[in-house]
Formats: C-alpha cells, structure tokens, sequence
C-alpha cells in the first residue's frame, strides 16, 4: 500500500489586493495552511507529498515564504517523506524562476523540483514508486503537460504530475496547456495528479486524475479545494479522499431585487448565512422600483462586518416610471408601441413577463443594460 498528500495551486504570496486590510490576514493564511497541510501529511503518515504546480503566486517572493517552504519541507524530511513539485503557471521555470534563484533542492535533500523540459522521472525504490512530470515553462502554451508520458521503469507503482487545463470542447482556451482524456487513459499511470483548475475536480476515472484545487481561498476562487490522501493498493486499487484543511470559505449569492419588498428585506438577503470566515460575492438583478434604493458601497460597509469579506455588486435596472412614444420613427418609440400592445392583448401570468419585457427592451435600447446581465 503506498500513500500520497497531492496538492496544487497553494499560491504562496497571493496579494489580496481586492480584501483591503483583510488582504494581510489572507496572505497569513495561506502560510498557516500550508502548515497545516505538512502536518496532515506526517499526521497520516503519507510515504511521499506531491506538489502539481503554483506552490507560489509569483516567481517574486518575500523571503519569509521561502524561508517557510524550506522549513516545512525540511520537517518532511525528518519525518521521512519525500516530495516532489512542478514549477506551474505562476511559478513558471522562465528565466526569472524562482526555482533558478533559489537553491530549494541543495537546501532540502528529501526535494525533487522536475526542471528537464521534457517529461522526466524520479525512482523511489524504497516505495517501489516512479512518480513522474515536467515544468511549465511559460504560463501559456500549445502543449501539452502530458505529452511523451509513458511507463519508464519496472517499479509497481506510476504516479505522474501535470499542470494544465483539461481539455473539454469550447470551453477553454487551445494555450492553456491542455491535456486531453486520450492520453491519461493511454499513458499506464495509476494516478496522476493534477494541478492548474482552481476547484476540485476528477477529470477521469480510469486512472484517477486529479484537480485538488487550492487548500485554502485564493482570489477568483468559487468553489472550495481540498488536499487529496491517495491510497494505491497492491493490486492497483486507487482510493481518493478530499480532505479540506482551509479556513476560508466563498459563496457567491444573487438576489433578484424585483422580488424584494424593502431595502430591509435586502439586508435579510444579503446577510443570510454570514459567518467571519466567509467570503461572499451578492449580485443584485432584475428591475428595482424606484423608492428602493440600494447603494453597493454602503451596503458593503455596513454588512460587511458580518463576514470576512462581502462585495456587492449592482447589476440591477431602475424600471422606468413614465414611458412615452413620442418620437414617431424612433426604432425605441416602435418597440413601446408593440410592446404596449402585447401588455394589453397578454391574459393574467403573461402581463408581468410582458411589462418586464418592455423594460429590459428600453434599458438595452438605452444603452443602460447589457445583454450579459440578463
Ligand atoms: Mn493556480
């Protein structure tokens, strides 16, 4: 039985720059977690951590973070337990890389950085493991992380790392490093371990690739990440488990203002759930009666407390009070006039559809919506 801690995306050094004075607490964060995430790891007991990419923000990084990765790799290597990391997208292995200005491997014996640009591997005789990567060099690129991977020695075990986008049609971009299912499936690996997609998420089943996603909140993060315990048996059995160890949580709320009775019921709405530790995205839509006036900024202000972060954002409409067609040949005086009719020719349930349709239409026509916020 071998055991693994792989994670991903832990983006040491992260600026928050969107929390205000939160933004150092994050940042503090980050490191606790990634202490928490070594102490799990000896904890369990694991034979070997895996690190797939973007353990920094940035090739830039203050001492202290680098001070930290070391000591807490050096309290791996006491405990036994070897690790292995890939330079990602942020911490790209480019010639400003972190990775060639400090020495991390001389510092910490148990530490194997895969810096060949092709895909290489590290035997483990020990755990009768081959775990196997290559860096991203650049944060964009046409290929993939995964090309050239296959089976290189006679150990029991094949483990590989890669840092790139699961390819899924039209929904992500050719440079992004992508990966297709074809060549996990092909590649004779037990698992491989995944990093890039800021979510946890199994891309495949057989064998079990992996997205962690970051151990604790990370701007634009919505959904929340875990580290991964990985159990290979000896007959090849693959058992996953999510394991969440960060703090921070995020959510993200909409509230269709024309449904809400008063700015006290938006208050209600807004705060529904609030809790210190809870970073919240509330999006107000829909057509908003003239006497409800809600202001973002204050709102933020004033809820904000409640929570470790709240953003507010309006993407709701005034409906407009007086509508005239009195521009005859105006493309927006037609649209009032069909739409007039339709109001009054419609039956009960199709009214309101109708009135709302004629005041999206005036909004969009004056350029005050966009079609996306619909
Ligand atoms: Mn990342």
């Amino acid at each position: 039985m071998l055991r693994i801690l792989h994670t991903a995306d832990i983006h040491l050094g992260a600026k928050f720059s969107g929390l205000g004075n939160k933004g150092a607490s994050q940042r503090e964060q980050l490191r606790t977690t990634f202490r928490s995430l070594i102490a799990t790891a000896i904890d369990e007991g694991v034979n070997i951590v895996l690190i797939a990419g973007d353990l920094f923000d940035s090739n830039q990084q203050p001492q202290r973070n680098i001070d930290l990765v070391i000591e807490q790799f050096d309290l791996l290597n006491r405990n036994n337990i070897p690790v292995c990391l890939i330079p990602g997208t942020h911490d790209s292995l480019d010639s400003s890389s972190i990775y060639k200005k400090v020495d991390f491997e001389g510092k910490c014996s148990n530490l194997s950085i895969f810096t060949d640009e092709n895909i290489s591997y590290r035997e483990y005789p020990d755990l009768d493991l081959t775990v196997y990567g290559k860096p991203n060099l650049s944060n964009r690129s046409y290929t993939s992380p995964l090309t050239g991977l296959e089976r290189s020695t006679p150990s029991k075990f094949h483990v590989a790392m890669a840092h790139g986008s699961f390819h899924i049609p039209e929904r992500i971009a050719e440079d992004d490093h992508v990966f297709r299912l074809e060549e996990i499936r092909s590649s004779g690996m037990h698992y491989v371990a995944l990093g890039h997609w800021h979510r946890l998420y199994a891309c495949s089943e057989a064998p079990p690739a992996w997205y962690p996603g970051p151990p604790e909140w990370i701007p634009d993060q919505r959904e929340r990440g875990a580290v991964l315990l990985v159990s290979l048996s000896d007959s090849g059995e693959v058992k996953v488990e999510p394991r969440r160890i960060g703090l921070r949580d995020y959510d993200e709320v909409e509230i269709d203002v024309g449904e809400v009775q008063d700015l006290a019921a938006l208050k209600a709405h807004i705060s529904e759930g609030a809790n210190q530790d809870l970073v919240r995205k509330a999006t107000l839509r829909g057509l908003r009666d003239a006497e409800l006036i809600a202001n973002p900024e204050e709102l933020e202000t004033e809820l904000g407390e409640r929570f470790f972060h709240l953003g507010v954002m309006d993407r709701s409409h005034p409906r407009s009070e007086e509508i005239s067609a009195d521009e005859e040949w105006s493309i927006r005086s037609r649209f009032i006039r069909l739409m007039k009719e339709q109001i009054e020719s419609s039956g009960e349930g199709e009214r309101d559809v109708a009135e709302d349709a004629l005041q999206y239409g005036i909004a969009l026509l004056d350029g005050k919506l966009d079609v996306k916020d619909l």
